[in-house]
């Protein structure tokens, strides 16, 4: 009986670290471009990035074992915030790579933060879950060169 009371207790104690820290999330600071990440809530259910004010929003859906939408386009020099949504059974992450983000989330969560497209071309995106790339989990990102520059 004991043991089960314990448990119990560990689990609100647990429930309510999730919902403190899914909280901090949501209240994102407006942090210049390169200031460092917030990693000091310590857990290995969200990334630490950080999204900025004021850009566009990308909503990516993850499932076993693909990417919806698996190409989004940017325009260079553009600035977003992405937002991968994890829809799954299983933990998902989305590396973007040389736009330098990396966003990981657990079933039914989600996790988000911001890149800058500050070049033009075509860039992988991979799910850096163990065997998920194999298993075909990857996407693209478009960045397209800006519109009058050429
Ligand atoms: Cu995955």
């Amino acid at each position: 009986m004991r043991k089960v009371l314990s448990f119990v207790i560990v689990m609100i104690i647990f429930g309510a670290w999730q919902i403190g820290c899914a909280r901090q999330e949501q209240e994102v600071m407006p942090l210049p471009m390169g200031a460092e990440t917030n990693m000091d809530h310590g857990d290995e259910h969200k990334s630490g990035a950080e999204t900025v004010v004021g850009v566009r929003e990308i909503v990516i859906i993850a499932t076993e074992f693909a990417y919806e939408p698996s190409t989004i386009t940017l325009e260079e020099g553009e600035t977003v915030n992405i937002t991968l949504i994890n829809e799954g059974q299983v933990e998902h992450a989305a590396d973007f790579g040389d736009l330098g983000l990396h966003l990981h989330t657990q079933p039914g969560a989600k996790d988000s933060g911001s890149l800058v497209a500050e070049e033009a071309g075509e860039y992988e995106i991979i799910c850096t879950v163990a065997g998920h790339e194999d298993a075909g989990m990857v996407g693209s990102v478009d960045v397209e060169h800006a519109h009058g520059e050429y």
